[in-house]
């Protein structure tokens, strides 16, 4: 398919000093880890999280694999139940792991082995403002982030909020990576525009992988 061939000429570009834009590195298996997600959604709908302060989150989400990132009126940690569900997590397809453990390689992190995937969706407009992920207790292994879908801005800033980020585009099966010395930068996502994309229709799906525990 055109748009994917697109992809996957795109090339391999450091962003900073252990992170990389791995250019269509998931394309050939977008198609894949997107068949996986209304079977996870299945057992862990996505839904808006709350804040603590009572706000609403405006990407839509669940986890798979034995932890997942939630927030709600006590704040941001990880937990091995769903509290929607109050059952675990649904596991961590193969298919999932295994790329994110690939993707990480090509960055220079061999042997990741994630234990959480954090499954977002964003619709045209969504923002997600600038962050540090740092609920994690292993910040040793880095974090790896699959777009698919509708294309976005990736905002990459520094070492502090203040840090004027840098604006890199996000299209379907890329994969970005941050660890080693990039592993607490800044970063948030921006101009998911509308559109209808001929694999997730009005949607940005991704799927962040991490090491939490
Ligand atoms: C992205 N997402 O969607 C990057 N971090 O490309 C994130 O950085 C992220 O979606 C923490 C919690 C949820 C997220
Ligand atoms: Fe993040």
């Amino acid at each position: 398919m055109q748009h994917d061939m697109f992809a996957e000429s795109r090339s391999a570009v450091r962003i900073g000093p252990g992170a990389m834009l791995l250019g269509g590195f998931a394309s050939a298996e977008a198609r894949a880890l997107l068949a996986q997600i209304p079977k996870l959604g299945a057992v862990s709908p996505f839904r808006h999280m709350t804040t603590r302060n009572g706000g609403r989150l405006a990407v839509a989400m669940f986890n798979c694999g034995e932890t997942g990132w939630i927030s709600d009126r006590r704040g941001y940690r990880y937990q091995s139940l769903d509290p929607e569900t109050g059952n675990p997590w649904p596991a961590m397809p193969d298919l999932f792991r295994s790329l994110a453990g690939r993707a990480a390689a090509a960055a220079g992190f061999a042997g990741f082995s994630p234990d959480a995937c954090l499954v977002n969706r964003y619709d045209a407009g969504t923002r997600l403002s600038l962050h540090q992920d740092m609920d994690e207790q292993d910040h040793d292994a880095p974090i790896v982030s699959v777009s698919l879908g509708l294309s976005a801005t990736f905002l990459w800033g520094g070492a502090l909020r203040a840090d004027r980020p840098e604006r890199h585009r996000l299209h379907h099966g890329d994969v970005v990576v941050w660890g080693g010395p990039s592993r607490m930068t800044f970063h948030g996502v921006d101009g998911v525009e509308r559109g209808d994309h001929p694999e997730t229709g009005p949607w940005r799906y991704n799927l962040t992988f991490r090491r939490a525990q």
